[in-house]
């Protein structure tokens, strides 16, 4: 604790960011700007006691060298022409806003130093402290936005290292305009551009913080504010602005972002969002408001419910939220259509009609209200919230503040204030976020939709690390699609998507503290991040500002609409839904890969009796970091490939046949490669794996479907380097079933896969057909590896145990394997089976229960009678089974 006679002053400069950038390095604006605080903490080093402190740092004498500092700067430029001068004197001014009104705080932090002060003594220094440190970020972040603003105006007969790297310069140009026109109330410094960063790879500047928002013909897209592009030049990369179809260059004018034709504000009091809900609630009995809590600007966070008012325990609970990203207009547009289109759809429409009665549907369509008005007056390009956080920073981006995950890394999110994806100074640090996180504790939502833009994407969870896919993915993907039938299709003219990608998040690139992975973990929530809308039209890149125009926002919704109405329909039965749009449904079990493990989802419900034998039992974990509300994933070492694999799981047994399986090693002969090779350097099991860049391809020897096997899966392991931003490059699997005439395609793979993970496709109606399977890359560089031909040979109900009676799957037995329910209450023990002689023939122990096969045709066992025994604790339970197999 400081005490008010003497403490230790702070070092001050050691955080800031700008004072210390290479680009500031040998500027003498830079000096200029920096030398009264400098000269300040030199002099208060040199004083002992408080008084002698606050004289240093005295606010007047500061304020008025600091604007010398900002003369001498319009000076050197404009020796000669005072309008000029002047009008970058009061440019600089207004960039200098925030180490101005800092300088306010420092006064008043003295204030409470004097001993008439009614603080503490010892609460005083303390925050004439903090006071003078939030002088020296503030000054270093106006130092930011000055350097670039300087930069439009060379200091004739400087050095050219000195003179500008990348005229842009719009936006200084913008701020003078609106100096010029008088008091207009938006600074055009404060706005964010999106440029066009070339030479340099997406992730990288990802590492580096930067918000990249889109690839252009393997450009990355950034969104910027003054000081992340004066961060970026430092950094010395070359970067000019991207501009956006339909939107005037001069948007700094507060007349053109707010006379928007369909967009509405939150506060417009004529079409603003809440004018128009309270007017739809009181005229529309399907609509009802309430709001989950107020902003930290003290908006009401409005959340619609349509159908009943209340939250009955018989309705399923669906979530529609938009706008986290305040810029992200189209979303809410989204959000507002929904609302309209349910609460005005006839009676007649059927669907529609029984689905408000039979759920409990709530729409918040702005998530973010302080951010999305501020896009409205201030920075069309805002993202985050409007709190204030350290340095003068402020706003934490609302996808990356949730309480799961967050902080994981400093690849998914930011720690620093001023970063566009900062995480905030604690999990849920956001009134919003924890309004948001209330509401799902009171009400929580089996399903729920996140809109934000824009990519042409429906992203469902996990996202924190690449490489991990839900055990609830069968769910997921049956609502959501898969590229080849996707439950989003884009009609909209002009755009670079012709359908949303399905796809786990991290495919796009990873995050934390985010919402779908934080509902998930916390409720099981069912939840998706659509990003509506490709960012292009007829006219060219629009990015997150979608055209205000009726015909195409007309468009979006109805693109999405199918979507959003089978997500609410299957909140009665997310795992039981077969989606009318995409025609997925999930099956009793999903054999995700053979090797190098095995992998199945079942049924939750059924995960603790489930047993998996290939074809003698095998031991298998839970896959628990995967969560999974309504199916779970196990995952066995398979100790290589198996040949035949039988899941039994909630009364049903499923067996499949490996038919073929590749794994690029040297002893596999058959495949045809074609700018396939095989590679050491990373693999999924054995020594190789496949690679291509790009182009080529590889297909399978022929293989013959057993005659009475309809139904075939071709799995394999791969990692690839598309885009989540972009259709393109692409991979696909094509199936021939004829022999290799003519291919169809049955899977394609798109996005960022940098590390290995299995991937599926299952086809019907292919008994007896004659198969080739083949992988073609379409620009993308992708890696391979066991890849397996698995034939679905039967699923077969199994007799649930009674506790005095062993039920086979069959008696007489006329398959290779038999299934036993365990008879007993107690899960351990074993079972045998005797030939009629007496002779054992084969024994198991078993831990767990559940449904248990005997592979007769493994162990070449004749025909005949046998008497298997089922013993645990005591009790023992006999039956005897025959054995007609054909031809045995
Ligand atoms: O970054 C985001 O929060 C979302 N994209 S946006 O352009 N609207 O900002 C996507 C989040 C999806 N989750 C993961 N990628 N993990
Ligand atoms: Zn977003
Ligand atoms: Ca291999």
């Amino acid at each position: 604790m400081p005490d008010a006679t003497s403490f230790e002053l702070p070092e001050f400069t050691r955080s800031l960011r700008a004072f210390a950038a290479i680009a500031s390095l040998g500027n003498p604006d830079h000096d200029r700007w920096f030398a009264p605080l400098l000269a300040a903490r030199t002099s208060a080093a040199r004083v002992q006691g408080i008084e002698g402190y606050v004289a240093a740092f005295d606010a007047a004498r500061l304020r008025k060298a600091l604007l010398d500092a900002l003369t001498q700067m319009a000076t050197v430029r404009f020796k000669k022409s005072a309008p000029d001068r002047r009008a970058l004197e009061a440019l600089l001014e207004e960039l200098c806003e925030p180490a101005f009104t800092a300088l306010v705080g420092v006064e008043n932090a003295a204030r409470g130093l004097r001993p008439d002060s009614n603080l503490t003594p010892t609460d005083a220094p303390t925050a004439w402290t903090a006071a003078v440190q939030s002088l020296f970020d503030a000054a270093d972040r106006s130092w930011s936005a000055m350097l670039t603003a300087l930069r439009d105006y060379p200091v004739k007969g400087a050095r050219p290292r000195d003179r500008d790297r990348d005229r842009g310069g719009d936006a200084a140009t913008a701020l003078l305009l609106v100096l010029a026109l008088g008091g207009a109330s938006i600074r055009a410094e404060a706005q964010h551009v999106t440029l066009r960063v070339a030479g340099v790879r997406a992730d990288s500047l990802r590492a580096k913080g930067f918000d990249v928002v889109g690839i252009e013909n393997g450009t990355p897209l950034v969104v910027v504010d003054a000081a992340e592009r004066a961060r970026m030049q430092s950094l010395g990369y070359s970067a000019s602005e991207r501009p956006v179809a339909g939107v005037s260059s001069q948007r700094g004018l507060a007349l053109q972002l707010t006379s928007t034709r369909i967009y509405r504000s939150y506060d417009d009091p004529q079409r603003g969002i809440r004018a128009f809900i309270d007017s739809l609630a009181r005229v529309n009995t399907r609509v009802s408001v309430d709001t989950v809590g107020r902003s930290y600007e003290g908006r009401p966070m409005l959340a619609v419910k349509i159908g009943a008012k209340g939250d009955s325990p018989t309705r399923p609970n669906v979530l529609f939220m938009a706008a986290y990203h305040a810029r992200e207009w189209a979303a809410t547009e989204m959000a507002l259509r929904l609302i309209t289109y349910l609460a005005t759809a006839p009676s007649s429409n059927a669907r529609v009609d029984s689905l408000l009665q039979s759920r409990d549907i709530w729409i918040i369509p702005v998530a973010n209200p302080d951010g999305y008005q501020y896009t409205f007056t201030a920075d069309r390009l805002w993202r985050k919230t409007r709190s204030p956080q350290a340095g003068g920073a402020f706003g934490v981006d609302m996808n990356r503040n949730h309480r799961s995950n967050w902080g994981l890394d400093n690849v998914g999110s930011s720690n620093e204030p001023f970063s566009e994806v900062y995480r905030g100074i604690s999990p849920a640090s956001e009134i919003e976020v924890r309004n948001i996180e209330s509401f799902h504790a009171a009400h929580p939502p089996v399903v729920a939709l996140s809109y934000h833009t824009f990519a042409g994407l429906i992203l469902f969870p996990p996202g924190s690390t690449s490489g991990p896919l839900s055990a609830d993915l069968p769910v997921y993907r049956t609502l959501a699609g898969v590229n080849l039938r996707s439950a989003v299709i884009d009609h909209l003219p002009g755009s670079v998507r012709s359908f949303y990608s399905p796809n786990t998040s991290w495919t796009l690139y990873p995050t934390n503290g985010e919402y779908n992975d934080w509902a998930a973990r916390q409720y099981g929530t069912i939840g998706f991040t659509p990003e509506i809308s490709s960012g292009y039209a007829l006219n060219g890149y629009y990015g997150f500002e979608f055209p205000d125009d009726e015909a195409q926002l007309a468009q979006l919704f109805q693109d999405n609409l199918p979507f959003a109405l089978d997500v609410i329909e299957s909140a009665r039965d997310p795992l039981g839904y077969a989606s009318p749009t995409t025609f997925g449904r999930a099956s009793r079990v999903t054999l995700e890969s053979v090797s190098p493990d095995i992998r199945v989802t079942v049924p939750s419900a059924a995960a603790p009796t489930t047993t998996l034998s290939a074809p003698t039992p095998l031991s298998f974990r839970l896959d628990t970091t995967a969560g999974g509300k309504y199916t779970r994933r196990l995952i066995a070492s398979a100790g290589g490939r198996p040949k035949v694999l039988t899941v039994a799981s909630g009364g049903f047994t499923s067996t499949f046949s490996v038919l073929l399986a590749n794994g690029a090693e040297k002893d596999e002969a058959g495949w045809t490669a074609t700018r396939f090779t095989v590679d050491s350097s990373s693999v999924v099991a054995g020594k190789y794996s496949w690679t291509t860049t790009g182009a080529g391809d590889l297909k399978s020897p022929v293989i013959t479907m057993p005659a009475d096997v309809d139904t075939v899966s071709i799995m394999f392991w791969n990692k690839y380097d598309g885009s989540g931003f972009s259709e393109n490059p692409y991979g696909r699997v094509l199936l021939s079933s004829d022999g290799g005439a003519t291919f169809v395609p049955v899977l394609r793979v798109q996005g960022a896969a940098p590390v290995w993970y299995p991937e599926r496709a299952t086809v019907g109606g292919v008994k007896g057909k004659k198969l080739v399977v083949e992988f073609a890359p379409n620009g993308l560089n992708w890696n391979l590896d066991e890849i397996a031909v698995v034939a679905h040979t039967a699923t077969v109900a199994v007799p649930v145990g009674n506790g005095t009676v062993l039920k086979p799957s069959e008696n007489p037995v006329r398959r290779g394997i038999v299934y036993f329910t365990w008879p007993f209450a107690t899960p351990a023990g074993d079972l045998q089976a005797f030939e009629f002689s007496g002779h054992a023939v084969w024994k198991t122990t078993v831990t767990n229960g559940g449904i248990i096969g005997w592979d007769i045709a493994a162990a070449g066992l004749p025909n005949g009678v046998y008497v298997v025994v089922a013993r645990s604790g005591g009790k023992t339970v006999r039956l005897k089974l025959f054995v007609v197999r054909d031809g045995r």
